[in-house]
């Protein structure tokens, strides 16, 4: 399960150990996840029980800022300590934002399990190019992590806690940053919590393992699905369709007394197509592995509005 070659002569149960703090580790993170945003509870709540109670996790997602080593990197090291490998970038000129995406390691997929029980997630992280930004809103993200310290290095810590590593800001400095880069607003005052946690639409059971079947179903059951550029985001191959919902808000306590709703986190949902190499492949052949892989940057373009005003001000 390591990385490393000298670990790999480790007995069974020392790998295991260190593989169950991980899993322990990403449950602490979807516990605050599911605390802070009632909708993406229900939402699971809702799909296991109609889908035998197994949902796997196609991806976990998160956000950071790209500047004095709070970036992609302070997050990252925690999934390649525990194995996951680094795979493509993706860049997004127009927000100003870069990403990375990381496999998980095969060597552990739980296929009984559900959530962070189950098969390991792709682990989905971008940074704000800070250095494009205006001087101001620059100085506004340069204030909070200085002042975090030595924040960067307790990263993961801070995710699975639910913790900034940062002071809280002033109002105004949210809605000046607001102003520029929903992005860099949302990650002022919600730091390395979890962005998203996706849903892996193609290995439910039941008919909602078709995800349009499964975007009726939620809007149905009155939830707001992200429709920017259309509910259903499809990439140029045609294989891999993601959706997701609007993020829910909560009340935030500005260090200047002001408490004002912010978006916090939203759900997603993923199917991934047989590529075309193993359409003769039966359905009972037919694994993770031979499905379209990795992620796709017009759909992930539109898949960041999920925490914008315009989605989140949106009538349903
Ligand atoms: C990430 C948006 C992109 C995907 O699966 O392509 C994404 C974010 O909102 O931080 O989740
Ligand atoms: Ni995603």
């Amino acid at each position: 399960f390591s990385s490393t070659a000298i670990s790999s002569s480790k007995s069974d149960s020392q790998s295991q150990g260190s593989e169950s703090f991980f899993r322990d580790t990403l449950r602490s993170m979807e516990t605050v996840y599911l605390n802070r945003n009632p909708t993406a509870k229900s939402i699971l709540e809702l799909v296991s029980s109609i889908d035998d109670e197994q949902i796997c996790y196609d991806h976990l997602a998160f956000r950071t800022f790209g500047v004095n080593g709070y970036g992609i990197n302070s997050l990252a090291s925690l999934f390649l300590d525990y194995g996951y490998t680094q795979k493509e970038e993706l860049r997004f000129p127009a927000k100003k934002l870069k990403a990375l995406w990381f496999s998980p390691p095969n060597s552990s997929s739980q296929d009984g399990g559900s959530g962070v029980n189950g098969p390991l997630p792709r682990v989905f992280i971008s940074e704000l190019l800070v250095d494009q930004l205006s001087p101001r809103a620059q100085e506004i993200i340069r204030k909070y992590t200085k002042k975090s310290g030595s924040g960067n290095k307790y990263a993961a810590f801070a995710s699975a806690l639910g913790s900034l590593t940062w002071e809280k800001p002033l109002y105004s400095e949210f809605q000046q940053l607001a102003g520029e880069s929903e992005y860099a607003a949302w990650t002022l005052v919600n730091g390395y919590a979890l962005n998203h946690v996706t849903i892996s639409t193609h290995r439910l059971k039941s008919n909602l393992r078709n995800i349009k079947s499964l975007n009726e179903f939620i809007k149905k059951n009155g939830f707001k699905l992200n429709s920017d550029g259309g509910v259903l985001k499809v990439s140029p191959d045609g294989l891999l369709l993601q959706s997701s919902t609007v993020a829910d808000s909560m009340p935030f306590s500005f260090s200047d007394g002001v408490v004002e709703s912010v978006p916090c986190s939203y759900i997603e949902f993923a199917e991934r197509l047989v590529l075309p190499q193993y359409k003769n492949l039966s359905e009972s052949e037919i694994k993770e592995s031979h499905r379209r892989d990795g992620f796709e940057v017009g759909n992930a373009d539109k898949i960041f509005e999920s925490t914008s005003k315009e989605q989140l001000t949106r009538r349903a």
